[in-house]
């Protein structure tokens, strides 16, 4: 991204940030020769990468002013609060007036990769990267349990007065927003309106955002499929809820019940009617989840359940992030995903798990490079997920492995030993290095 400002009727460049795709805080310090209390006109191009947003401009307390008609920048880059603006090539210019030249310039925005993943979410979550199909996971609507219309009108609110079919957290991989996302269903006599809240997705990508609904029907599970291109069984919107402070896209479906029950489906004779929807949904923005690879598991016999852990990556790997669940001892999950190293700018790898069945604790350590030397760290969590402690550093080791066992010896604490290679030099060398100590 570069900033410019302009000198009279001349354009001259501030500089250049590199931005990745998380939204983040970037300063560039004023021109020498800019005044007191002047008023300033700034320009932000994008040079390269993919869809670039920008969520906040300022300097200091210095007022931002949008240059007319763009009237919508003002608004958005106020604040930063993933409430954002697409920026491109050709850039955008704000005005700001009594400009402080002690302070920088301030600004918030991410550039995404040119290719981006392509994997939806998918509600309900169990079906994540399978293909739908009857015998797929589907939530389950009684067909006249919600009677009610949503018109197809860009417009969700009135749907809080009904309870919502499912509500889940999503946490991208693609640098938008983490946030729930909300799914409603009801019905009248000739149709079925669905509507999601996809909070995750606060961009606006034209064509490429889209949303789906699935119902198993007789003649097997037909896909609703509703985009900016693709508006028979509804429309995206981009908006306001009550849900978040900032744009982002809605769905709304409306689907004739002949298209689940079949052309002689009547409203006034539902005899021979299975009267149980099994309804599904995806959604896409070009926000999109994480990627999980490298699990590892552990069971915890106090509590008969299981802890996952794994990594979790954007599908151009370069960021990464640690990643916990529990799961019933036959295969539900149980909880909400944990996150024990949040993705960032780093690349957590290698999560291990193990059980201490005498503290009912689990650790789980993973390797990763600070930007200097490769590092083992842990983190403790009691049987409900509870963190104890904080992430710990454990041991150098660069090798981007790491490995330990359990060992309720009698020497030893109580406590589950970190065992790593350490520095090259000496690899193939272990050291054994107790977890008691933090
Ligand atoms: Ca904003
Ligand atoms: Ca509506
Ligand atoms: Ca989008």
């Amino acid at each position: 991204m570069e900033v410019q400002v302009l000198q009279g009727a001349q354009w001259t460049s501030l500089g250049f940030v590199a931005m990745d795709k998380y939204i983040r805080d970037y300063a560039l310090p004023l021109a020498s020769d800019i005044r007191e209390n002047e008023s300033l006109t700034l320009r932000f191009i994008k040079h390269g990468g993919g869809l670039s947003h920008l969520d906040h401009i300022g300097i200091g307390q210095s007022t931002l002013s949008s240059l007319q008609p763009q009237t919508e920048l003002f608004y958005k880059l106020q604040e930063k609060d993933n409430d954002v603006i697409e920026v491109f090539e050709s850039g955008i210019e704000v005005l700001l007036t009594d400009i402080d030249i002690s302070q920088n310039i301030d600004f918030s925005g991410r550039i995404e990769p040119e290719v981006i993943g392509k994997a939806p979410f998918i509600y309900p979550k169990e079906n994540k990267g399978i293909r739908m199909h009857s015998g797929s996971e589907f939530y389950v609507y009684e067909l006249n349990s919600l009677l009610g219309q949503n018109p197809v009108d860009g417009q969700i609110e009135g749907l809080d007065a009904s309870p919502y079919l499912f509500k889940e957290y999503d946490i991208p991989g693609s640098g938008h927003p983490r946030g729930y996302t909300y799914g409603w269903v009801m019905n009248d006599d000739n149709y079925l309106y669905a509507a999601l809240d996809f909070t995750p997705d606060n961009t606006m990508d034209g064509d490429k955002d889209y949303a789906s609904v699935y119902i198993d029907t007789p003649i097997g599970v037909k896909q609703f499929k509703v985009s900016e291109n693709q508006k028979v069984w509804g429309s995206p919107a981009f908006t306001y809820t009550n849900k978040v402070n900032y744009e982002h896209k809605i769905y709304e479906f409306k689907i004739p019940l002949t298209e689940i029950f079949g052309a002689d489906f009547s409203a006034s004779d539902q005899d021979g009617v299975n009267s149980s929807i099994k309804i599904a949904f995806d959604a896409y923005g070009t926000a999109m989840p994480l990627n999980r690879i490298d699990p590892d598991v552990a069971y915890g016999s106090k509590t008969n359940e299981y802890l996952v852990v794994y990594q979790a990556s954007s599908s151009t790997n370069e960021t990464a992030g640690i990643y916990g669940q529990f799961f019933t001892y036959d295969g539900m999950p149980s909880g909400s995903t944990l996150e024990l190293y949040p993705d960032g700018s780093d690349y957590p790898a290698g999560p291990k798990v193990a059980y201490n069945s005498i503290e009912d604790e689990f650790l789980v350590v993973w390797s990763r490079y600070d930007g200097t030397t490769d590092r083992v760290e842990g983190i403790r969590l009691d049987s409900s997920g509870n963190v104890i402690g904080s992430v710990t550093y454990l041991d150098e080791a660069q090798a981007a492995m790491s490995d330990y066992i359990e060992m309720e010896s009698r020497e030893f604490a109580r406590w589950l030993t970190v065992r790593t290679t350490t520095p090259m030099q000496s690899f193939g060398e272990e050291a054994v290095k107790t977890a008691t100590s933090f």
